[in-house]
């Protein structure tokens, strides 16, 4: 498996409060390079799909309603060590809990609207980005 590789998602609070560009840059200053790129709408159908792991939390609807709230650019990124180093720079889940500088504490909403989305493993990597860049 490749550790090179992750995928993100700038999620709809934080491309309608038009931060996306400074995120961009934010993610290729620190050394991503970006391979894939596209702005989209989510569907109710995609957006369960894409979040079926966590079908049983509570949150699972209002995350899959705020998720088709509106646009999204989704991105396949390069890098050495790319997952973790993603994670690190977006922060924590919950922004309150994000460190200093972090993505997700610079421009997230809330614990639900967060800015940003991150791969947790490589191999979800590969399958997240499979899941926008191969039809
Ligand atoms: P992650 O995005 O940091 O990997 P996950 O636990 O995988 O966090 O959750 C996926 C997404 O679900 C989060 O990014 C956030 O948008 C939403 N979410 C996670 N936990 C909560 C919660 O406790 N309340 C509301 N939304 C949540
Ligand atoms: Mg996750």
């Amino acid at each position: 498996m490749e550790t090179n590789k992750t995928f993100t998602i700038i999620k709809p609070d934080a491309f309608k409060k038009k931060y996306s560009g400074a995120i961009i840059k934010q993610i290729e200053d620190s050394g991503f390079q970006i391979t894939n790129m596209k702005l989209i709408s989510l569907t109710k159908e995609l957006a369960e799909k894409f979040y079926s792991i966590h079908k049983e939390k509570p949150f699972f609807t209002n995350l899959c309603e705020y998720m088709c709230s509106g646009p999204i650019i989704v991105m396949s990124l390069k890098k050495d060590n790319a997952v973790e180093d993603f994670r690190k720079l977006i922060g924590s889940t919950d922004p309150e809990k994000a460190e200093e500088g972090t993505i997700r504490k610079l421009y997230a909403t809330s614990i639900e609207a967060n800015a940003i989305h991150g791969s947790d493993s490589d191999d979800n990597a590969k399958i997240e980005s499979d899941f926008f860049f191969k039809s």
